[in-house]
């Protein structure tokens, strides 16, 4: 994991450490190299870029500024923020097809496997300070039938109330605002943690460029990430959002679903917010 020294939050900083998450997620796989998949599909790729210049008539000057902002890219370490915002979304909406339980959502950059375990009422890692509104976020994992899953595992991962995930901005400690939690023997949890707050993706890296060039927005609603998983089924990477929310209905990512949206109530006891979520996993 690249060591993030700087005080000030960069986009080639917090690139750099998502680049090199990446990398040491993938040695653990093996590539497919699908000979005639891979001509079908580059080909395909390069053929729609073809039809694109020809149908809009792309000069050379504007070919020169995709070649210089592509490199940027590279250099930036932005390749797993730019596909995760603007491509991700389909190919988890194409694996998401085959499912019936709880809906998928696209993982983003910004995920760490083996955050601190947990049990089942828990309060994430956090600041003695942390800034946000409490939230208690409690449900229970089942089957898609409604079995309850024993031992399930909910790990969790959210920016904090800066919007900045921690191991990807400066500054943050270790396992801020993620964990992993054991729900109990029937599939229950408790998370206490904080309301997240909308996050901006990097404005001053090549993504950033972008953004700024085409006119849009750098925002994603506020979301908690989760992958959820038990033994004999399968692991669901999702988010949930926050119902009235700013950007629900305009996600830069693209990753909004209706059935990801969380009501929470004013919790009874005065200490902030709670919202109960159900997650039903398909069998292996
Ligand atoms: C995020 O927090 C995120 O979830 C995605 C998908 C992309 C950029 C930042
Ligand atoms: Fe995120």
């Amino acid at each position: 994991m690249t060591d993030i020294t700087t005080e000030k939050a960069t986009a080639a900083a917090s690139g750099a450490a998502a680049t090199e998450q990446f990398r040491s997620k993938q040695q653990a796989r093996t590539a497919e190299a699908d000979t005639q998949r891979v001509d079908t599909l580059v080909t395909e790729l390069l053929t729609a870029t073809h039809d694109i210049i020809r149908r809009h008539q792309v000069t050379y000057a504007e070919y020169d500024a995709l070649k210089a902002w592509l490199i940027r890219v590279g250099e930036d370490g932005e390749w797993p923020l730019f596909l995760d915002v603007w491509v991700e979304h389909t190919v988890e909406e194409v694996a998401g097809e085959v499912r019936e339980g709880t809906k998928g959502s696209i993982e983003g950059p910004y995920y760490v496997p083996d955050a601190p375990i947990l049990p089942a009422e828990s309060t994430l890692p956090m600041r003695e300070d942390e800034a946000g509104t409490p939230l208690l976020f409690q449900g229970q994992v089942t089957g898609v039938g409604g079995s309850p899953l024993p031992a399930a595992k909910v790990e969790i991962w959210q920016a904090d109330d800066d919007g900045y995930y921690s191991q990807f901005a400066p500054g943050l400690p270790e396992w801020n605002l993620r964990g992993t939690v054991i729900a109990d023997e029937s599939g229950n949890f408790r998370i206490h943690t904080i309301q997240p707050a909308p996050y901006q993706i990097p404005t001053d890296g090549a993504c950033g460029q972008l953004i700024r060039a085409a006119g849009w927005h750098p925002w994603r609603p506020a979301h908690l990430h989760l992958k959820v998983s038990a033994p004999g089924h399968q692991l669901i990477t999702t988010q949930l959002y926050f119902t009235g929310g700013e950007y629900v209905d305009d996600d830069i990512a693209s990753a909004v679903k209706p059935e990801l949206i969380l009501s929470p109530t004013v919790a009874g006891d005065g200490s902030g917010n709670e919202v109960t979520y159900d997650f039903a996993l398909d069998r292996a």
